[in-house]
Formats: structure tokens, sequence, C-alpha cells
């Protein structure tokens, strides 16, 4: 069975004080969750929120690294800087980051395989637009973005993935897809999973359904087969916001 996880993502919010009484927050009153509890913070936090989460129930993510290894790229962050904070997880694949930063599918790959080779494990995030989910089309969108960047690894690679769906159209917008909207991708995407590593592995893979998740509609969503947890963004933000999709487990 897959892993259930609750993967916060903070995106570029909260300075480093900020961010730090969060985590010290969460870590008073995130005790024996019911599933895997990750925040995925900007880079600046990392080491410091390292420190805060030790020994507690929470793990920590980046929410991004460079698609090179090192040297003159002023301004990136290497995988191997991110796993040298004590952080365990990177969101890679993001439509923000897609979308504002061009990452296409080939620079993708160049990060998926740096964070896995660095020892990170990769949340990578998958979702259609709007406009492509009006055409039907949102099937064909994701089986290509896990072509385009993640469907070359092997097995060995594939255990350090987790996948999170989320519709573009519902990201930050308050829209969320409906528990049955969700379900249904989510298990075309264990299908498209299944179709590479086997029935087995795709059982495993963990499935994350991410945009405008939160506390009240998390039950619903968490109650449906094939979805194995959520990546949240605003509801993140907040501790008690962000318990309450925990208990949703
Ligand atoms: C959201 O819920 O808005 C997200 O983008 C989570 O990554």
């Amino acid at each position: 069975m897959a892993k259930k996880i609750v993967a916060g993502n903070w995106k570029m919010n909260k300075n480093l004080q900020e961010g730090v009484a969060l985590a010290k927050e969460l870590t008073e009153v995130v005790k024996n969750p019911n599933c895997g509890v990750i925040i995925c913070t900007p880079f600046i936090h990392l080491a410091s929120v390292a420190e805060v989460v030790k020994g507690s129930a929470i793990e920590l993510g980046a929410e991004n690294c460079a698609d090179k290894a090192s040297g003159a790229y002023t301004g990136e962050v290497s995988a191997e800087m991110v796993k040298s904070t004590g952080a365990e997880y990177v969101i890679l694949g993001h439509s923000e980051r897609r979308e504002y930063y061009n990452e296409t599918p080939e620079i993708l790959k160049e990060k998926v395989e740096l964070a896995l080779a660095n020892g990170l494990k990769v949340i990578f995030c998958i979702g259609e637009s709007l406009e492509e989910r009006e055409a039907n089309k949102q099937n064909e969108v994701v089986k290509a973005e896990l072509a385009g960047s993640v469907f070359h690894l092997t097995a060995e690679q594939w255990k350090n993935i987790v996948i999170a769906y989320e519709p573009i159209w519902a990201i930050g917008t308050g829209k969320t897809a409906t528990a049955e909207q969700a379900e249904e991708i989510h298990a075309y995407i264990r299908s498209c999973v299944a179709e590479v590593y086997g029935a087995e592995v795709a059982a495993e893979t963990s499935i994350l359904y991410g945009g405008s998740c939160k506390a009240s509609n998390a039950p619903e969503l968490f109650a449906k087969p094939d979805i194995d947890g959520g990546l949240i963004g605003g509801a993140s933000l907040k501790a008690a916001d962000f318990k309450g999709i925990i208990d949703a487990w």
C-alpha cells in the first residue's frame, strides 16, 4: 500500500523568523500523525527548520533545486546543497515553476536526476490547465509530463518518487477538483505508473492531490482509494489549518 503523506508547500511566504516559528508550532501540535508529514520551505529556511524538526514527526523538503550540479550559476541552489541542510525531499515540476520560470520537461528531468543522485526524494508535480481540462486532454497532459521527466527512471530510483497531481485551475483559485474528478485522474495516473513499473510498484506509489486542499475538503478527497494525501499550499501556512488536514487521515 502507498504511504499516506501530507506535505506543505510554503511557496514564497514567511521570513526566516516567521518560518522557524511556524515549524516550532507544528512540532508542538503534530504528534503521532497517521501519515507522513513534510514541510517544504524556501531555501533560506531549510538549515534552521531542519534543527527545529529534528527528532519530530515532521520531515523537511525544499521547493526547488538547480538543474546543474555546481559551478558558476549565480543565485542557484544545488540538490547537494539542499541535502546538506538536512532536507529529505524536494518539490519539482510545480506548475508555477513550469509557467513562470519556463521549466521544461528536459530541465525537470535534469533536476530529478540530480535530486535523486544526491539522496533526495522527489515530489514530482503534474497537472493540466483549465483549457486542457475543458478540451478533455487531462490524461494526455499528465502522461506526457510523466514520460517527459520521470518515466525513464529505474524501478529502484522510482521508489524515491512521490507524485502530486495538481490541476492548475485549482491552484490558489479556491476551486478544488471534486473528489470524483480527482479520483478518476489519480486512478489513471496509477495505471500509467503500472504500465511502466508494474502493478505492484504502482500500488506502492504515493499520489497526492494538490490545489486548494484544506481541512474541510481533505476527508472527502482522502477517502478515495487512489488519493494518498495532499500537497498543501495556503493551508500549510497556519499550524491549525495544516494540522486539520493531517488529522483527516
Ligand atoms: C496549492 O495548493 O495551491 C499548491 O499549489 C500546492 O502545491
